[in-house]
């Protein structure tokens, strides 16, 4: 479509640009303020005041990253992010990386200097286009406009090719500009605005047909979905799904998988393995895919690297058809009867016992116990919804909650494609965005190590007058990162283990709160800690102090 033109060639292709974004799809754009992006900026903060676009401002492009990253997640759809030239652009790697890992989509938009000014000591300059390397689907470097005839319909073209490479992970578009970088952007967003829903996204090629077999077992690890809990039922097989598969449900989950895993009768027993998704949080897995006599079947998702460990995956595929009638009950119904039994066995709660009739008292005990990793994660899990989210951070506690909570179709999510301790609270708040744009009525809950809160403490800073979402970041405050006390090297390093590995830390999380304008509530008992996590303050901080 050919529109008025400004005096700023720029503008005129930003404005191109975001207009085919709009018709392909796009909705959401973050962005990080700076000259050279100007054109792009200002087009998207007009795209915003029309109702077309959904915009979000970070100062820092690494939190500016992952909340895109996060919308993504929630929304399915491409979602732009603007920066200027420089390390602004590097700060966005960290989440391509993640998103790259676990095929989120992201278009990155970076402004630069045109090639003749590269690489001669021009402020603010350096080799941009490859700066992601491997991580993303594709890189565009694109010279700057001068407003010849065609640019517009250039600009589209590229944004129509931009948002059907991200379908499988982020892209890049490094756009060069020149003065005038902008103009007075009064949009000539013309007539015909009218966004077509996006194209469907959907994976061409294999689909294995299957029927059930002695020993298998469906394995789901972080974005399995509920397919992979469908999968299960259908064929009679045990259904493994970590907590953050998406598939933690159903008749057929067994709980204390890594315990049966290590059994003969159970693990012992297993000879087909059907996998979805991208499974992290135990060893037996892998070493059960590894050992002589299993059959892996990798039903492919999104994220970059199919999973094989050890090279022993049978196969590959895009989809799996189950054929004919689930085998015998007998299976499943034998590791979903000894998961419940050591789920038991694990429930005694010394401080909460009381003497027989003395009901009152124990409960009261129990309202006043202090809270345990295994208490926070139940209380947790038990105060989310199907409306809600539920964002878990690179420490202990996803461990935890991987460890005892029981089945419920609740949305999890976790940037397991590369396990950073980075972004979390970015991420969440991207995901509370987008779930409370969609109309969910629900709270996001971001649970988290203390470590990982102040890696992303640049993320409580909102965008002026920008929505603040239901969100409580619950921080379960052990002083450092204590998962490293349970790693060999706990025992081996001597003093130099708090220094270099544990890392302890002192700080006024309740400061932080009021400094970033959250509310903030300190939870010593498990009566406190229910409370805190059914309250509705706006942003808020729950800090849980655990023990290490
Ligand atoms: C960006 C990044 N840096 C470093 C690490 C290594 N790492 C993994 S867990 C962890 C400590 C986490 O501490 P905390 O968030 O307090 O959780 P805790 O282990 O105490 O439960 C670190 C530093 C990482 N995963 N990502
Ligand atoms: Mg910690």
């Amino acid at each position: 479509m050919t529109r008025p033109k400004t005096d700023s060639p720029a503008t005129d292709f930003a404005v191109a640009l975001l207009d085919e974004f709009v018709r392909v799809g796009v909705r959401d754009v973050v962005l990080s303020p700076g000259s050279r992006s100007q054109a792009l900026a200002l087009a998207a903060a007009e795209f915003e005041r029309l109702g077309l676009l959904r915009l979000r401002v970070r100062i820092d492009e690494r939190v500016a990253g992952f909340l895109a990253l996060g919308l993504a997640v929630e929304t399915g759809l491409p979602v732009l992010l603007i920066t200027t030239s420089g390390t602004a652009v590097a700060n966005l790697h960290p989440a391509v990386l993640e998103a790259h890992h676990s095929g989120v989509p992201l278009i990155v938009l970076s402004g630069d200097r045109p090639d003749e000014l590269r690489g001669i000591g021009a402020n603010q300059t350096t080799e941009q286009p490859g700066i992601f390397g491997a991580a993303v689907q594709r890189t565009w470097d694109i010279g700057a406009p001068t407003g010849e005839d065609g640019e517009q319909d250039a600009a589209a073209e590229l944004a129509r090719d931009a948002f059907a490479a991200a379908s499988r992970g982020p892209v890049h578009l490094n756009l060069a500009f020149t003065e005038p970088l902008s103009a007075a952007t009064a949009l000539a967003v013309a007539e015909g605005l009218e966004a077509t829903p996006p194209p469907v996204v959907g994976f061409e090629g294999l689909n294995q047909r299957i029927a059930a077999a002695p020993g298998t077992v469906v394995i789901a690890g972080t974005g399995a979905g509920e397919r992979a809990e469908e999968v299960a039922r259908e064929l009679g097989a045990p259904l493994l799904a970590e907590v953050a598969s998406g598939a933690r449900f159903g008749p057929n989950l067994v709980v204390a998988y890594r315990e049966l895993l290590a059994e003969p009768e159970f693990g012992g027993a297993v000879e087909r393995v059907i996998l979805f998704g991208h499974p992290t949080l135990s060893r037996e897995v892998p070493a059960l895919i590894q050992r002589g006599g299993v059959e892996t079947i990798v039903v492919r998702g999104t994220s970059a690297d199919d999973y094989n460990p050890g090279h022993r995956v049978e196969a590959f595929v895009n989809a799996v058809t189950v054929e004919g009638e689930p085998g015998p009950r007998e299976w499943p119904g034998r590791w979903v009867a000894a998961s419940r039994s050591l789920a038991q066995s694990d429930d005694v709660a010394p401080d909460t016992a009381a003497p027989a009739g003395e009901h009152a008292k124990a409960e009261l005990a129990a309202v006043r116990a202090t809270v345990t990793r295994t208490a926070l994660a139940e209380a947790v899990w038990r105060a989310t919804w199907p409306h809600d989210r539920l964002v878990l951070g690179a420490s202990r506690l996803i461990r935890e909650l991987d460890r005892v909570v029981t089945g419920k179709k609740i949305r999890v999510h976790a940037n397991r494609g590369l396990a950073g301790i980075d972004g979390t609270i970015a991420t969440g708040i991207g995901i509370a965005l987008a779930s409370q744009a969609a109309d969910s009525k629900g709270t996001t809950r971001v649970l988290l190590g203390d470590l990982a809160l102040l890696h992303d403490v640049g993320a409580l800073l909102f965008g002026v007058g920008e929505p603040r979402p239901r969100i409580q970041v619950i921080v379960g405050n052990d002083h450092g990162g204590t998962i490293f006390d349970g790693l060999e090297v706990a025992k081996t390093a001597g003093e130099s283990f708090e220094r270099v590995l544990l890392t302890a830390q002192q700080v006024s999380v309740e400061h932080l709160a009021a400094a970033y304008g959250w509310s903030y509530v300190r939870v010593d008992t498990r009566g406190q800690l229910d409370q805190a996590l059914t309250a509705s303050l706006g942003p808020t901080i729950v800090e849980v102090p655990l023990d290490r």
